[in-house]
């Protein structure tokens, strides 16, 4: 490599005689759809992968970016009923707007989709079903606030109360910012439906989960393996493990999100966090198809060699080394793991 300044402008060349190819999938997390950016999010998961992979280019290296936006979850949800829109609405107008955000700064990703699209929805129903299949999920029933006037379960975040611990009136049902405690909704005193006012009873639900414990083992050795990963993550999540990991809902009483594909499921969607990672696939998948090789996307996510780099933000490390691996794991073909986030 060689670094020449010649009239006020410095050039880079890079010599690749003989150098083997390398191959990455570069992924940044999929922002929710939901709001508009702001610095802090260019900042932390778009542009240093921008860098990388403008790099990873010069160098000859076969590397795609790929990305889009989260389009599912109580955030959009909550949005869409303050302003009292179908969430479809919503969820087009913020991909609009972030999507043109990053052309407007000129992000060279090679695809943006976005997780409310039919693709998306058929490779996520297939991961679910797939998971079912190989005995990796079960089901529980247990308790839930439901709320009688808007006639649904609600999520945690569309109930207030009073805390159980400090006895804060303004609680939310999965926190209470007063003393920071973890809160199950169905702990509230005196609990209210935030879209509507009325008092939510206490109904039974069923819901799909996925069983981490099952996938213990496996993960252990693979984190153990990332010798590339930083120590404080390596630790955090190899804690995480040995202290036991539960299974995990991974359907909801919602009616924004991908269907869980069941006839005994009617009115529940997949949980946000189960297919937003998988939009990274379907992401991939709507790129090769745009290009005209529609079988090409398997080149990258069933190749040993591809480099899997997922450029994230800390909140987000726990899905993406324990559930997202696990999801990959559970399927019949052999997708690749994350190389690096
Ligand atoms: N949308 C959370 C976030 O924007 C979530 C990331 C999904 S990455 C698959 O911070
Ligand atoms: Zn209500």
């Amino acid at each position: 490599m060689l670094i020449s300044t010649k009239g006020g402008q410095a050039w880079l060349i890079i010599f690749r005689a003989n150098m083997k190819k390398e191959k990455y999938l570069v992924t940044s997390a999929l922002p929710y759809a939901n709001g508009d950016l702001h610095i802090g999010h260019l900042a932390g998961a778009y542009l240093p992968a921008d860098i990388f992979v403008r790099f990873q280019k010069l160098l000859g290296n076969d590397v795609i970016y790929i990305c889009g936006t989260d389009e599912h979850g109580t955030p959009i949800s909550i949005k869409a009923d303050q302003k009292k829109v179908p969430p479809r609405k919503i969820v087009d107008k913020y991909h609009r707007r972030i999507k043109s955000v990053f052309e407007g700064l000129n992000f060279c990703f090679d695809n943006f989709s976005g997780t409310a699209r039919p693709v998306h929805y058929k490779i996520s129903q297939q991961f679910f079903t797939n998971l079912l299949k190989n005995e990796y999920i079960t089901t529980h029933t247990n308790k839930q606030l439901y709320c009688p006037n808007c006639k649904r379960f609600l999520p945690d975040r569309y109930v207030e109360g009073e805390c159980p611990f400090c006895h804060s009136k303004e609680a939310r049902g999965d926190q209470c910012d007063a003393c920071g405690k973890l809160i199950d909704a169905i702990q509230l005193i005196n609990p209210v439906c935030i879209t509507c006012g009325h008092n939510p009873i206490i109904k039974e639900t069923t819901n799909w989960f996925l069983n981490l414990p099952k996938f213990s083992d496996k993960l252990e050795k693979w984190i153990e393996s990332k010798t590339e990963w930083k120590d404080n993550v390596k630790k955090f999540i190899l804690g995480w493990l040995k202290s036991g990991l539960k299974e995990r809902a991974i359907t909801r009483d919602l009616d924004w999100g991908v269907p869980v594909p069941l006839e005994n499921a009617k009115g529940k969607v997949i949980y946000v966090w189960f297919e937003a990672p998988i939009g990274y696939i379907s992401s991939t998948i709507e790129w090769a198809e745009k290009i005209g090789k529609p079988e090409k996307w398997k080149d990258y996510w069933f190749d040993k060699n591809t480099k899997l780099i997922h450029f994230i933000g800390k909140d987000n490390i726990p899905f993406h080394t324990i559930i997202w691996p696990a999801v990959l794991m559970g399927q019949d073909e052999d997708y690749i793991l994350p190389y690096l986030l």
